[in-house]
């Protein structure tokens, strides 16, 4: 393959300005080495164990996370700031993020599982964002994934590890229904599988990337990690 630095010496200088900016973005020169993000709070979270969604590093769009528009949908606005906890959870960021509520609005008779009310989850999802958390796997092993979301129709998303991939797509399945008198109340039917799929993680330190891939539409509350074969 061509050295693409070496082609562009020959082109006007907007031109090679232009293609280096362009470069730059896309990652071809300088993949983001060292990680410059951290873990939220600076403790990373536990493998085997739960990972919440909401609990993604810090470091801002580009590094932390990737989101489609830089406001909070949910923290500040949905929830107006009012000092509570709930409602201003990383008021700041682009990732979106509401909680689960009571009188049926997550409490609601089309739940598959029930959730617990006063959960953080990772809303508003579009595909090609993704998400960023410091991770700790304790014991080396084959690991199932487990997921608690609400998707309002058939979604996809998938798991990178350390910058690679770790699976492909994984479908998430629709919990619409059509049965629902409220239209708003379709990305709130809760649902949790328990294994997706099964992957091998080594003992130590890694960055484990959650992207949404198709549809959108879905919230995430947490991802369980469980040991199944050492
Ligand atoms: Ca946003
Ligand atoms: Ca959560």
């Amino acid at each position: 393959m061509r050295n693409p630095v070496r082609n562009i010496r020959i082109l006007p200088l907007w031109l090679n300005i232009t293609l280096i900016l362009l470069l730059l973005q896309s990652g071809d020169i300088f993949a983001q080495s060292p990680y410059k993000g951290n873990a939220w709070n600076k403790v990373s979270q536990l493998i085997p164990g739960r990972i919440e969604c909401e609990c993604y590093d810090q470091g801002g769009e580009g590094v932390a996370y990737h989101d489609s528009d830089p406001v909070n949908n949910g923290s500040g606005k949905l929830n107006p700031a009012n000092g509570s906890f709930l409602n201003e959870f990383r008021i700041t960021e682009g990732v979106d993020i509401s909680f689960t509520k009571p009188n049926e609005i997550d409490n609601n008779p089309f739940n598959v599982v029930e959730p617990q009310m006063g959960r953080l989850y990772v809303g508003w999802t579009v595909p090609g964002e993704w998400i960023n958390y410091s991770v700790q796997v304790k014991k080396s092993g084959f690991y199932s994934i487990g997921l608690m979301y609400t998707a309002s129709g058939d979604g996809g998303i998938a798991l990178d590890l350390d910058g690679k991939l770790l699976t492909g797509e994984m479908k998430i399945p629709s919990t619409r229904n059509e049965k629902e008198p409220i239209a708003w109340r379709q990305w709130h039917h809760w649902n949790k599988i328990d294994s997706l799929t099964v992957v091998e993680l080594k003992k130590g330190q890694h960055l484990l990337t959650l992207k949404t891939v198709s549809n959108g539409n879905m919230n995430y509350d947490f991802l369980d990690f469980k040991l199944v074969k050492k």
